[in-house]
C-alpha cells in the first residue's frame, strides 16, 4: 500500500493534439510549471488482498484506470486486485479540476505500493498513458514534455527544465470566473482540431521555437519574454480551437474582459508585470510574480471582471510519497 500526494501543471506551452490516440502521443512538445500544494490530488493504492478491484474518486465510485493493468504486469502481480481511493482539495466546481494531479499521483503511488522502483521517465510514461498532460506533473518545478518520434511512445515523457527552487517568486495566479462545467472535453475537442483546422499546420510549424524560447526565458528568469510568450501562446492554442470544425470556444466574455484588463495592465509590453494563459475553460491563469498578485485582483475586480476566487500557485516539488 502506498499514498502519493501530486499536483497539478500549468502549461506555458500547450499540448492541443495527438499523433496517437490510444497512447496519448502528442503531435508537438510542450512546457510546463509543476504548482505547488495549493491544489492537489491524494491518491492511496493498496494490492491488500481484495476480492474485486475498486476506485472511488472524492467518495464516488469511478471508472478503474488502465495504467494499472501495466503496473501489475510490470510488477508480477497480475492477480492481485487493487483497493484506490483518491481525493482532490480542488475547489468544488471551479473548472480547475485537473487529470494531470490525479494520473501523476495514481502512478506514483501504485508503483510505489507494487515495489516498483521505476525512473522518472518511466514513471513520466506510465503517467502519460493516463492522461496526456499528467506525464508533466511527474516532473517538479519546470518540465519539458518531448513529443518523442517512437511508436510506442517509449520516448515520449516529461523532463525537468529546472527545479522549482529556481524561481520561488514565479506563480500561476488562478482566477476563478465560472463554475459551469466545460462543454467538449479536451480529449474530443484535440482530435477536431487535428481533423479539422486549416490553421493547426502553421501552430504546430511554430511549436519548436517557442519551446525553445520558453526553455530559455525559464533558465534565465527571463520574465518579459515568459509573459509575452505565454499570451501569444493560448491565444494562437485558442485561435486554431476557434478554428476548428464545428468551432470550439472555451473562453467566454468574462475571459475575454480579463484579457482586456491585461493588456491595459501591461501597456503594450511596457509594463511586463505579467501574463495571461487559458486552458480548455474560461478561467484565467495570469503567470506572474508573487508580489505583483494583489494588485492584479485589484485591476481585474476595477475591470469589471466577476472574481469569483482567486488562488495563488507558485512552483512545486512534484509528487510525494506520504508515510503512514
Ligand atoms: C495543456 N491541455 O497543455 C493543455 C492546454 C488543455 C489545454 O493538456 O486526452 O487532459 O488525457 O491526453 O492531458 C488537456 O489534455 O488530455 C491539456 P488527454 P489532457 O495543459
Amino acid at each position: 500500500m502506498a499514498t502519493c500526494v501530486a499536483t497539478p501543471n500549468i502549461a506555458f506551452v500547450k499540448y492541443w493534439g495527438k499523433r496517437d490516440e490510444r497512447l496519448h502521443l502528442p503531435v508537438a512538445g510542450s512546457v510546463s510549471m509543476t504548482l505547488d500544494e495549493t491544489l492537489a490530488s491524494r491518491t492511496t493504492v493498496d494490492f491488500g488482498g481484495f476480492p474485486e478491484d475498486s476506485f472511488v474518486l472524492d467518495g464516488r465510485k469511478g471508472e478503474f484506470p488502465d495504467v494499472i493493468g501495466e503496473i501489475r504486469e510490470r510488477a508480477g502481480i497480475a492477480r492481485l486486485k487493487a483497493r484506490i481511493v483518491s481525493r482532490n482539495n480542488f475547489p468544488p466546481a471551479a473548472g480547475l479540476a485537473s487529470s494531470a494531479s490525479g494520473f501523476a499521483a495514481l502512478v506514483v503511488a501504485a508503483t510505489d505500493a507494487a515495489g516498483l522502483r521505476l525512473s522518472g521517465r518511466d514513471l513520466s510514461v506510465l503517467a502519460r498513458k493516463g492522461s496526456g498532460s499528467a506525464c508533466r506533473s511527474v516532473v517538479g518545478g519546470f518540465a519539458e514534455w518531448r513529443a518523442g518520434k517512437r511508436r510506442d511512445g517509449s520516448d515520449s515523457y516529461a523532463e525537468q527544465i529546472a527545479p522549482a527552487r529556481h524561481w520561488r517568486g514565479l506563480v500561476d495566479l488562478a482566477i476563478v470566473l465560472d463554475g459551469a462545467r466545460k462543454k467538449m472535453p479536451s480529449r474530443a475537442g484535440m482530435r477536431q482540431t487535428v481533423a479539422t483546422s486549416d490553421l493547426y499546420g502553421a501552430r504546430v510549424a511554430g511549436m519548436a521555437a517557442k519551446i525553445s524560447e520558453c526553455r530559455r526565458a525559464i533558465i534565465e528568469r527571463d520574465a518579459p519574454a515568459l509573459f509575452a510568450l505565454v499570451m501569444r501562446e493560448s491565444n494562437n492554442m485558442h485561435a486554431v480551437m476557434l478554428d476548428t470544425w464545428p468551432p470550439i470556444s472555451y473562453m467566454n466574455d468574462e475571459s475575454r474582459k480579463a484579457v482586456c484588463v491585461i493588456h491595459e495592465l501591461v501597456n503594450n509590453g511596457r509594463e511586463p508585470v505579467c501574463g495571461y494563459t487559458f486552458d480548455a475553460g474560461p478561467n484565467p491563469h495570469i503567470i506572474t510574480t508573487r508580489r505583483r498578485t494583489g494588485g492584479i485582483i485589484k485591476a481585474l475586480k476595477e475591470g469589471g471582471v466577476k472574481v469569483r476566487r482567486a488562488l495563488v500557485c507558485g512552483a512545486g516539488d512534484g509528487p510525494r510519497i506520504v508515510r503512514g
